[in-house]
């Protein structure tokens, strides 16, 4: 593979945005080399702009369910777009999505509309210390809700403890009100608010963890938190930017029969448009600006192209029986192709999979938490990383991420990858 046409592209890019990138996952910092400049893509292929084609597990990561320039949404937002891009005013199809949304996720009565997933978790929060009066929240290390101040925080020694910042410009002040706890650690929670009685406003977790590698939730992880939650008058706020209408319908509150107070909602709900989102039952919503006195505001948010999109996207999953399990059935055939060699070339993994979402940690044993991902051999990871982009295979540029199948992938595609991963772990 040859890069040429990207790195030129990137010491461009470098001179005018910061690191040379939007997002700094974008910029290659977990695996080192430069990162790869896309011309366009297409169902389950990247197109970069030195010609090569890959095969793409990153799907913008989440958004592309349905694969790239999937053709009912580029034709809804081609349409919209002749109407007219944004308005500021209320449009008729920011109710039928949202109506869509309420309809697919049933412990939700209103939805707002944001822009990013970001948006979403930081609005959710601060509704829910609105609605409860109290200030503090938990999150648990290693899962991500965007980079709004609450969250930028990592913890201390320990997992249960007083959060530091890990990004300068958090002030203490904000960190002092998030704390840390253990993700699948039900009894690092308990300590938490034993620890800060009727102080803690919610707890937000990803139900499914996607920012330490995809994680599932285990020993019924979930059930124990909407039980601790109900007990202490703590609002449970599920983060489902990745996992909403990705591993069901009805995300991961489906899949395992618990369900949050508040849900937040980004990447396929947009379609591959920025749109976050974040619903709860009425009395918790009607909280919010111009009904409630809790603000929160936008001016693109519901924004007709954006709705379009995700209306699109949102319309065939709802309508295609099928989809879900497509999709499982896909990725459960990776996990199972890509297990059998990495084993045959005794490379020491562990692959964890929920749904559409997999991720590999060449780690010894189970990852179940951020200390369990951290252990991982990154070394391993950037030479498979590297081998694969070689073999035309882009996965996520860093070992904390999950990878995101699409039904535009064939088990053609599927078998190319498994193939790709013989090859390179061989080199291993
Ligand atoms: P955005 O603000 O990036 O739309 O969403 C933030 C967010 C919230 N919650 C969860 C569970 C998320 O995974 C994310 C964003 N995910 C990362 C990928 N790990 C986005 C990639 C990036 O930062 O560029």
């Amino acid at each position: 593979m040859i890069y040429k046409r990207s790195s030129a592209l990137f010491a461009e890019a470098e001179q005018v945005i910061p690191g040379g990138v939007n997002s700094p996952v974008r910029a290659f910092k977990g695996v080192g080399g430069t990162p790869i400049f896309v011309k366009e893509a297409k169902g389950a292929y990247l197109y970069d702009e030195d010609g090569n084609r890959l095969i793409d597990y990153i799907n913008s990561w989440g958004p592309m369910i349905l694969g790239h320039a999937y053709k009912p949404v580029v034709d809804a937002v081609v349409e919209k777009a002749q109407k007219g891009t944004s308005f500021g005013m209320p449009t008729q199809i920011e109710t039928e999505i949202a109506q869509m949304a309420v309809n697919m996720v049933p412990n939700i009565d209103k939805i707002r509309f944001v822009n990013s997933g970001t948006e979403a978790c930081m609005s959710a929060i601060r509704l829910a210390r609105g609605y409860t009066g109290k200030d503090k929240i938990i999150k648990f290390a290693g899962c991500y809700h965007g980079h709004s101040d609450s969250f930028l925080i990592q913890a201390g020694s320990g997992a249960s403890t007083f959060g530091t910042p890990n990004s300068p410009g958090v002030t203490q002040g904000t960190a002092k009100d998030t704390l840390l706890a253990t993700y699948n650690d039900i009894s690092s929670v308990n300590a938490l608010i034993a620890a800060n009685k009727d102080e803690i406003a919610c707890i937000i977790v990803e139900p499914v963890a996607g920012n330490m590698g995809c994680i599932p939730p285990k020993n019924n992880f979930l059930e124990a938190l909407r039980t601790v939650c109900d007990a202490n008058g703590i609002l449970l706020v599920f983060d489902e930017v990745m996992t909403g209408f990705r591993l069901a319908k009805g995300g991961a509150q489906e899949l395992y029969g618990v369900y949050g107070d508040i849900v937040c909602f980004g990447k396929v709900i947009g379609g591959g448009l920025p749109v976050g989102a974040f619903g709860a039952r009425h009395e918790i919503m009607n909280y919010l600006a111009p009904l409630g006195p809790v603000y929160q505001a936008g001016t693109l948010s519901g924004n007709p192209l954006a709705m379009a999109a995700g209306l699109a996207m949102l319309t065939s999953l709802n309508t295609d029986e099928g989809i879900f399990e497509r999709l499982a059935e896909k990725t459960k055939y990776l996990h199972e192709g890509m297990s059998k060699v990495l084993e045959a070339n005794n490379v020491v993994h562990t692959i964890n999979r929920v749904g559409s979402m997999i991720s590999v940690h060449f780690a010894e044993e189970a990852v179940n938490d951020f200390e369990g991902s951290a252990k991982g051999n990154n070394d391993t990871f950037k030479a498979f990383f590297h081998g694969m982009l070689h073999e035309g295979v882009y996965i996520a540029p860093s070992a904390f991420e999950t990878w995101f199948i699409t039904d535009a992938l064939s088990y053609e595609d599927l078998d190319f990858t498994i193939k790709a991963i013989d090859t390179v772990s061989k080199q291993l």
